[in-house]
């Protein structure tokens, strides 16, 4: 390899959730297994990420929430580093974008540029929320779409046609922090002029890297054919760092600013007096792990900023930037519970972090959007790593354990079917080797894989358990290879399930062995002793448990859907009921609402209207009837949370005493609307 070093950075995740599936297999995944791979094979590696903690919709969601963003940050920021740490992510540092360092680093950024008088200063007119005294980012004002007329579109974008839009454009615009109506006022900002740099950036990308994926290559020139514009660097925002210059008071830098530049804040975090040899040698390769949506800000906006830094900064030699991946046939969204989250996946899959990263590799979004089933995540675990990777190295243990007690019998002469065998796998290396370096790491996986098929194939076409009846000298060779072949799979293996190759390594007794070592057939000596008590490297995933996440998955979604048409759904106005005669504090305080969840539902025999439910109150799991069995069937309710009415007295209900109350209301045309939180609530918890 030409090159020094590796710089590695993979995007950093807004610390307002956690990680999911999508993000796994688009980013993180191929990410580390490309590091693990460069380490494996002794190259100087460097692979920094952390948290995104700016930008409004952590300010949003803080506001919603009734706390700061720096305690969504926190919040999120643990949950996100935990649960990459549970799927063995490598990150030589994982950092966050409110750490000192980059408050610094980027600020000094900023200023650098601002000195060499790299930005346009400029005011404009943007809308400023009378009431609340603040500029209101896009996503703060929703109205009514000018495209397709349908109300609650935000400032930037409407959600029902998917056109994006100014925010001057919407019909009616309201502040979502007060409601009230926007005014235009004017506001200084700082922009970085991107056409400046266009000559460049055609001639680096269009010219010099051709080699880019044809995805990311094809976005970044539609973006250079379009001809580029001045992009502000800076918000009217208190959340964010200062921007560094006089005069700019309650301004902060734009989060797409500020995070790029936390790649640099985390090596110079990771290693305080070298990180310049990382980030201005160009001795130093750099990639950046990314989304489809992340490539003009990698490609066109932060290349443009390193340059106009004018320190020596080097650029990404690569972006090898993924699509998106679907989830059971339809786009994950957060915002509609539609997701697999990896907190959730740790939890309910304790000890198969390999199977979830050899599905997310073999079925990532390399070339175009791809989808994710929970079927497909069943059949590849046990269709290829129960049935293909797993039963092989189980056979090669367990045969030794038998026939020589845990100690690696010699080879003896070779046939020619045994050479040819053997002589697959430095071809197999080759190949791994091309693909992971194209980034084309579904195939890589894929030759990884082959070498576990061919260790099956060479026993089932051996069959040492035959043939050591009448030879058993020839089944020591035969024994010798497949034991040779298993630690060649453990090798390749490593960058793609490192949790496997480590338990197989652990089994063969030997030491880690690097990259270099794959294609040998010498691996382990004629001797030396393997596990004589193998353990089975997968089992079997069942029925029950892809049921079981199935079944999440609809919940949730149910669950958010009829919070949310609760809140938007266009009711027609009518006339409410008069308020009833006033009660005392103390009379309301008498009732005790409490939170739920379903946890069965069933009709009540001989009767049209009930249902009978099972429900975790938090306080006991109690039976209450409730008369909506025309309106709901019992699947779409087990699972939901809703708000009980708990003290009530037990009354008897068509032969069922039912212990309490659900509560709900009604639409005026008869539908009954469950009042389910609009989020995940403790069982149990009390409503006021
Ligand atoms: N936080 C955006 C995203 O997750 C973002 C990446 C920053 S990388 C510098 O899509
Ligand atoms: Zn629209």
């Amino acid at each position: 390899m030409k090159y020094k070093r590796h710089l590695i950075t993979a995007a950093l995740p807004y610390a307002n959730g956690g990680i999911h599936i999508g993000h796994l297999a688009g980013v993180y995944i191929p990410a580390d297994i490309y590091a693990r791979y460069l380490r494996g094979r002794g190259e100087d590696v460097v692979w920094v990420c952390g948290s995104d903690e700016h930008g409004v919709p952590i300010t949003i969601k803080a506001r919603n929430e009734g706390t700061t963003p720096q305690a969504i940050v926190d919040r999120y920021h643990e949950v996100i580093k935990r649960s990459f740490e549970g799927l063995g992510m490598s990150f030589d540092i994982y950092s966050r974008t409110t750490s000192p360092t980059h408050a610094e680093t980027a600020g000094e950024f900023f200023r650098t540029l601002y000195d060499r008088g790299e930005f346009i200063e400029s005011t404009s007119q943007q809308y400023f929320d009378p009431e609340a005294g603040i500029f209101l980012a896009d996503r703060y004002i929703t109205g009514t779409c000018p495209k397709c007329g349908a109300p609650g579109a935000y400032g930037d974008q409407c959600e029902k046609c998917g056109s994006s839009l100014a925010a001057t454009e919407l019909i009616a615009p309201t502040s979502a922090v007060s409601g009230a109506t926007p005014v235009l006022r004017e506001t200084k900002h700082w922009y970085l002029p991107l056409d400046k740099h266009e000559a460049f950036l055609r001639e680096w990308i269009l010219d010099g890297h051709k080699e880019w994926k044809s995805n990311v290559y094809g976005q970044c020139k539609s973006w250079l054919d379009g001809g580029l514009q001045p992009r502000a660097v800076s918000r009217d925002l208190d959340w964010g760092i200062p921007v560094p210059v006089d005069g700019a008071e309650g301004k902060v830098l734009y989060v797409w600013f500020d995070a790029p530049i936390g790649y640099i804040s985390a090596t110079r975090e990771l290693l305080p007096d070298r990180w310049e040899d990382y980030w201005k040698s160009p001795d130093t390769r750099m990639v950046h792990f990314i989304g489809k949506d992340n490539i003009v800000f990698h490609c066109i906006m932060f290349p443009a900023m390193l340059k106009a830094h004018g320190g020596g900064y080097i650029l990404p030699d690569n972006v090898p930037a993924n699509e998106f991946l679907n989830l059971e046939g339809d786009k994950i969204s957060t915002s509609r519970g539609w997701a697999v989250w990896l907190d959730e996946y740790l939890v309910d899959f304790p000890g198969k972090q390999d199977i979830l990263r050899y599905v997310l590799c073999a079925n990532a979004p390399e070339t175009k959007d791809n989808d994710f089933t929970w079927r497909d995540f069943q059949a590849r675990a046990n269709n290829e790593l129960v049935a293909v990777l797993g039963n092989f190295v189980n056979r090669a243990l367990v045969l030794t354990g038998k026939y020589y007690n845990g100690k690696v019998p010699a080879a003896g002469p070779l046939t020619d079917y045994d050479r040819d065998t053997l002589a697959e796998l430095p071809k197999l290396r080759a190949a791994i080797e091309g693909h992971i370096e194209s980034f084309r790491f579904r195939e890589a996986l894929k030759d990884a894989m082959e070498i576990a098929r061919l260790g099956n194939k060479y026993l089932a076409d051996s069959e040492p358990w035959k043939v050591v009846k009448t030879d058993p000298t020839r089944v020591e060779t035969v024994m010798n290879i497949a034991l040779q072949i298993t630690a060649n799979l453990a090798v390749a293996i490593e960058p793609f399930m490192p949790f496997t190759a480590a338990k197989i390594t652990r089994m063969l007794g030997t030491n880690t062995l690097g990259w270099s070592s794959l294609g040998r057939p010498d691996l382990l000596p004629a001797g030396h002793t393997v596990t004589n008590a193998p353990e089975l490297l997968f089992e079997k995933i069942e029925d029950a448990a892809i049921e079981a996440q199935i079944a999440k998955l609809e919940a949730t979604k149910a669950a958010r859907a009829a919070a949310v048409t609760s809140v938007t759904s266009e009711v027609e106005p009518q006339k409410a009921e008069p308020q009833k005669p006033e009660i005392s504090f103390d009379e309301f305080s008498k009732m005790d609402i409490r939170i739920g969840t379903i946890l069965e539902a069933e009709a009540v025999p001989k009767t049209k209207k009930l249902l009978k439910f099972r429900i975790d109150t938090g306080i006991d799991i109690r039976t209450i009837v409730s008369g909506i069995a025309e309106h709901f069937t019992p699947a779409e309710l087990v699972g939901r949370q809703v708000q009980i009415l708990a003290n009530l007295a037990p009354r008897e209900i068509k032969g069922v005493t039912s212990h309490g109350m659900i509560l709900m209301t009604e639409q005026p045309d008869g539908k009954i609307v469950l009042l389910t939180p609009t989020e995940k609530v403790p069982n149990g918890q009390t409503v006021n």
